[in-house]
């Protein structure tokens, strides 16, 4: 029961495994494991696919004789394990150049600096299977809004994605790519803070159907937001690419827990938007271990991310099938048909009609409304006594 398989698609990226448990106030407390030892762990725990930046795979200072070496040998462990390569990204926050962004750094070297790098992680990551493209803009922000004006940053930024999608169809690569919203950290404020800034901005873009969105947890929860919302707005419009999963509180840094460990709860209303509405992306678990586990802990942390989804798969497929959950669903959205026309839209017909309607506020504000009992049994089936 709960045992990952290929097709549910769970990935997770080079850098969520191989975390080594560093964190802002402490060193890292697991010794560093090579991409290909990467690969074997997630083939070990059942995963399907893995994700990386540039330089998750290929250091930055390495030879061109070093990346093909490295190259060689992560291909050589995909194929002996079967791992797929779904997603790659671009590492544009780590090296100090970057320190005040990259696409929209001041330094018009350092914007030309990142187009370079993406480029050459594009060519990597389609190399390597990839036909989805992240762009995490960690460090496109401030800390003061003394420092640069948004909108020369978002029109740094939109030259830089534009350039970029011409790139990859002039090259004819499979490949969409999806921005990864975040309200802040490591910048004071990040630009494209949620994922309705996101799909604003694509709309701007000279290709717009390149591009859509790679939503995260742990991130619209910084925001407050509710994650589900945001999903369903970027499926809705087209752009829901690719999904990061894990887990956090709302207004807590970018904890990055294991998928439905916090908020089980809001992790379940995922997993059946994205089973309901047949989600056909990756899966991809955005998250890691607590700096206090070993590799076998790291190891339980991959499985419980996989399980949990798994088990709230079967806690949606079991509160659809649920009666007395369809009855009362019937009954909230009971609809005799009586305002139907006015989902034909706007004619002075039906303006006549709308205005020649009375309505009985008072029982309408009566109406019935079982939501406590809905709620309930909601809770009943994710604790598994129904
Ligand atoms: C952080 O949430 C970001 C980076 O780890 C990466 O660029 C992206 C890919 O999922 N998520
Ligand atoms: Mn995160
Ligand atoms: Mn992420």
């Amino acid at each position: 029961m709960y045992e990952p398989k290929p097709e549910h698609k769970f990935s997770f990226g080079l850098w969520t495994v191989g975390n080594r448990g560093r964190d802002p106030f402490g060193e890292p407390t697991r010794a560093a494991l090579t991409p290909v030892q990467l690969v074997h762990l997630l083939a070990e725990v059942g995963a399907w696919g893995v994700n990386f930046h540039d330089n998750d795979l290929v250091p930055i200072d390495a030879t061109p004789a070093e990346r093909d070496q490295i190259v060689r040998d992560f291909k050589a462990a995909l194929a002996a394990t079967g791992i797929v390569v779904p997603m790659a990204t671009t590492n544009l926050f780590s090296d100090p150049i970057f320190k005040d962004g990259a696409f929209t750094s001041n330094d018009p070297a350092v914007r030309a600096y990142a187009l370079q790098k993406t480029i050459n992680a594009i060519d990597l990551g389609v190399e390597l299977g990839a036909t989805v493209y992240v762009f995490w803009g960690g460090r496109e922000g401030t800390e003061s809004d003394s420092t640069k004006n948004p909108l020369d940053a978002l029109k740094r930024y939109r030259e830089a994605i534009n350039f970029l999608c011409a790139y990859v169809k002039d090259q004819g690569y499979n490949l969409r790519f999806a921005l990864e919203p975040k309200p802040n950290e490591p910048r004071g404020h990040i630009f494209l803070p949620t994922v309705g800034d996101a799909l604003a901005f694509i709309a701007t873009l000279d290709y717009p159907d390149m591009v859509g969105v790679n939503p995260e947890v742990a991130h619209e929860h910084m925001a407050g937001l509710n994650f589900v919302h945001g999903v369903a707005m970027a499926h809705a419009a087209g752009k829901l690419f690719h999904i990061d999963l894990n887990d956090q509180l709302f207004g807590r840094y970018d904890q990055d827990f294991r998928f439905g460990s916090v908020m089980p709860k809001q992790a379940f209303y995922l997993v059946k938007f994205l089973e309901d509405v047949g989600y056909s992306g990756s899966r991809h678990f955005d998250a890691h271990a607590y700096r206090s586990s070993n590799y076998e802990d790291v190891k339980a942390f991959a499985r419980g991310c996989m399980r949990t989804y798994l088990i709230l798969k079967e806690k949606a497929a079991q509160f659809n099938a649920d009666p007395e959950v369809q009855q009362l669903l019937a009954e909230i959205n009971a609809d005799d048909g009586t305002f139907s026309y006015l989902s034909a839209g706007y004619s002075r017909e039906t303006l006549a009609k709308l205005r020649a309607t009375t309505f009985d506020r008072a029982a309408l504000g009566q109406r019935d409304l079982p939501y406590e009992r809905l709620d309930q049994i909601t809770l009943e089936i994710l604790l598994g006594v129904r």
